[in-house]
């Protein structure tokens, strides 16, 4: 586990080396470890100081997050960072000079392990990331972090770390005074091993007489003012949901008042709390574990030979066809960008282009790396140029006969083992793939708009779809830098259908008379980005009201109607109100100013006089996704409760204190979400109702 040299000058080097795991991570059998080897550095005076290294890529990845999801007791937890301190405080007291050698990531305790030490010097290595993102997990810097960072850096800084949770380059830690030196990997031994040499009486300037946090203690005029405005301020961006916010708080303010050894307890103490919260066994299950498998392609089919995507045919160079192109090109994979006319293909390269061009203004990207990224994209007006494409995504208009004419124009020109696909966020899959002559080869890649930021990529198998066309397009989404999820046909397949409940029920509450601000701010304080109506208004009720005729088209008299049918109808066909482009909808978007809710809704939806509780339109928002994502994995629409949770996070922002959509149910309880779901139906209507097997389905 640890590799322990001394050297002629009497400098220990302890280097980590965890074996069998891919990075150095914190255990209660690493850190028994490491405790006896600086137990074992201090007890000996023949060593005069002490550099901690690691022998492999990373420096150390942190606390293990393995052990995050097991359900320990406080009497496990506690004595295990009660150790740390211990170690950690013998570190700074002892008399010898320590000194972290950072050659790669050095995150959560592996970055506070370097706190630990008098001086941190780090490798000028690109890949490099060192800070304290724990919060991302839903704990807190629970090993010295969230006392010795406000004693480093202040506290107005050092909270602002631990709240942002970022994961710094070696430069950007530099800047901060994360790290207080940056040399060549080669060189970061030796001068680790100098400074110690160099430096006999280190201490740290918490264990100097006299010291006081830069820029003011706690209970100093500067505290006093920093403590209200960074509880509001926490409290603003997190609802109360993320409960490790108040947590860092709490551990700043009442940490930083004491000796720093009371301190150390105080976080020990909030951090075993925090690892045992629900937040966070939701939030490391998804957004660490699921979220890292759904990017390694962990339901890829076995057995079929990694596909490379040398060439990119993308037909229709509207919005989305452009920022497939652009993002396509961006890794280095060549497109060609097709629409009716040249003039139309060029618009659409030069959309592509826009991005790029505002990152090269912000200089955040080089002149010719962006020409490099363009020259990757040829427009053009005729097929022949597609030949040679491995893959085809057509991004035309979301009508069926013009799809299926650029179907089979377009695959009369492929070889026999591309793949086409249709980026198309509602039309089934099946049901376009009949105009396919290779419906094997045929297959849903479903982007989110707008391209360049969403990370999410919902990949639909239709019925006739094929592993090697199932294969080729997560290995493409991979060589993308994006997250797939894979999902069965079904109208709206997964993403859409569920996303839709949420937009509907804005509209169904609207409809009922609860006050447009309680819809849209609950809808905030539930977690999601922006309110329901919100969202309408920007994906335009005409979009809305034109798939809901289509489902009413095609489903005849199976079609379900909602009560916000003919809301959407109201709004587009009579008040002439289609949406954000229009510069109206539910809101006035005026062009020189900030959006608000229309004034007249209340003329059209009379205010009720019992007004909800905003917990209750909480819940309704969010149950009625829950509902629906039970329905799509009772179909099959889904068959991995994980496809649906990262999807429902990367691909509309459901809230990540929940750990998605699916595993909301989990977290309210099967039996209590079922209880409530049904009594929302009493009250509301049979689309709450949830399916027979709410506990087997959620699991
Ligand atoms: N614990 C357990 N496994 C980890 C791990 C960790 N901390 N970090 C990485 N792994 C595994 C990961 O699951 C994967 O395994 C392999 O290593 C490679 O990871 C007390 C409480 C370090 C930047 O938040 O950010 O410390 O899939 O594919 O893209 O205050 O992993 O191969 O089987 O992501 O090069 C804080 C989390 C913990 C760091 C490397 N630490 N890790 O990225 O490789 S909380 C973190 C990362 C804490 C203290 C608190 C990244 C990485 P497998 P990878 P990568």
């Amino acid at each position: 586990m640890f590799e322990t040299s001394i050297d002629a000058d009497g400098i220990a080097v302890i280097k980590w080396n965890i074996p069998d795991r891919p990075v150095n991570v914190m255990n209660e059998t690493t850190m028994a470890g490491f405790r006896d080897e600086v137990e074992k550095a201090i007890a000996d005076d023949a060593v005069k100081g002490v550099v901690i290294a690691s022998a492999k890529d990373d420096f150390i990845a942190g606390a293990d997050i393995d052990g995050f999801l097991e359900d320990l007791s406080v009497e496990a937890l506690l004595p295990q960072f009660l150790m740390f301190d211990k170690i950690g405080r013998a570190m700074e007291t002892c008399g010898k000079p320590f000194v972290a050698a950072i050659n790669g990531h050095a995150l959560g305790g592996g970055y506070e392990t370097a706190l630990c030490c008098h001086y941190r010097i780090a490798a000028d290595n690109p890949k490099a990331r060192i800070g304290l993102p724990e919060i991302g997990l839903g704990v807190l810097p629970g090993g010295g972090g969230t006392q010795r960072i406000p004693r480093m850096l202040g506290l107005q800084a050092g909270l602002k770390m631990l709240l942002d949770g970022r994961k710094h380059t070696v430069a950007q830690a530099a800047k901060m005074g994360l790290v207080d030196e940056v040399v060549s990997p080669e060189d970061l031994l030796d001068v680790a091993k100098r400074w110690a040499l160099d430096h006999p009486d280190a201490t740290q300037p918490w264990d100097r007489k006299g010291f006081r946090i830069p820029g003011g203690d706690v209970q100093s005029p500067t505290g006093m003012q920093l403590f209200p405005a960074a509880n509001a301020m926490g409290r603003e961006r997190s609802f109360g949901n993320y409960p490790a916010v108040q947590a860092i708080l709490s551990c700043v303010y009442e940490g930083c008042q004491r000796h720093i050894d009371v301190g150390l307890r105080v976080e020990s103490k909030y951090l075993v709390n925090m690892i045992r919260h629900p937040v966070t066994k939701a939030m490391v299950r998804t957004g660490f574990f699921e979220m890292a498998k759904a990017r390694k392609l962990k339901g890829r089919p076995e057995g079929i030979p990694k596909a490379k995507i040398g060439k990119l045919g993308i037909l229709g160079a509207g919005m989305m066809g452009a920022g497939i192109a652009s993002v396509s090109a961006g890794r280095g994979i060549d497109c060609v960008l097709m629409d009716v006319d040249r003039a139309a293909a060029e618009a659409g390269k030069a959309r592509a282009a826009a991005p790029l061009e505002k990152r090269v203004k912000q200089g955040r990207m080089g002149e010719a790396h962006m020409a490099a990224l363009l020259d990757r994209i040829a427009p053009t007006d005729h097929y022949a140029a597609l030949d040679g494409s491995d893959l085809v995504i057509e991004a035309v208009f979301e009508d069926r006969a013009i799809k299926a004419e650029v179907t089979k124009a377009a695959e009369a020109r492929l070889a026999s083992d591309a793949v086409f696909a249709s980026n198309t966020s509602t039309l089934p899959i099946t049901g376009l793939a009949r105009t396919s002559a290779r419906p094997a080869n045929f297959i849903g890649i479903h982007f989110f708009s707008p391209v360049e930021k969403m990370p999410l990529v919902e990949i639909i198998r239709g019925a006739g779809t094929g592993d090697a066309a199932v294969a080729l397009a997560l290995d493409y989404v991979q060589a993308i830098g994006k997250t797939p999820i894979v999902v069965n046909d079904g109208r709206g397949f997964f993403t859409s259908r569920v996303f839709a409940t949420y937009v509907m029920e804005g509209v169904a509450l609207l409809k009922e008379g609860v006050a447009p601000a309680l819809i849209e701010n609950a809808g905030r304080i539930a977690g999601f980005p922006v309110g329901p109506l919100e969202v309408v208004d920007n994906t335009s009720l005409g979009l809305s009201l034109a798939i809901r005729r289509q489902w009413k088209k095609d489903l005849g008299d199976a079609y379900v109607g909602h009560p916000a049918d003919d809301v959407f109808e109201l709004f587009v066909e009579t008040l002439d109100r289609p949406g954000r482009k229009a510069g109206r909808g539910f809101y006035d978007w005026p062009a020189d100013g900030p959006k608000r809710l229309w004034p007249e809704l209340g003329r059209h939806f009379p205010r009720a006089a019992g007004q909800p509780d905003v917990e209750d339109v909480k819940q309704r928002l969010l149950h009625i996704q829950s509902v629906e994502a039970l329905r799509c994995r009772e179909e099959g629409v889904v068959t991995e409760r994980a496809d649906a949770d990262v999807g429902s996070i990367l691909g509309w922002g459901f809230p990540m204190y929940t750990g998605g959509v699916l595993s909301w149910v989990g977290q309210v309880g099967a039996a209590a979400f079922e209880a409530q779901c049904h009594a929302l139906a009493d009250r509301h209507g049979p689309r709450f109702a949830p399916p027979a097997e709410v506990e087997a389905l959620a699991a």
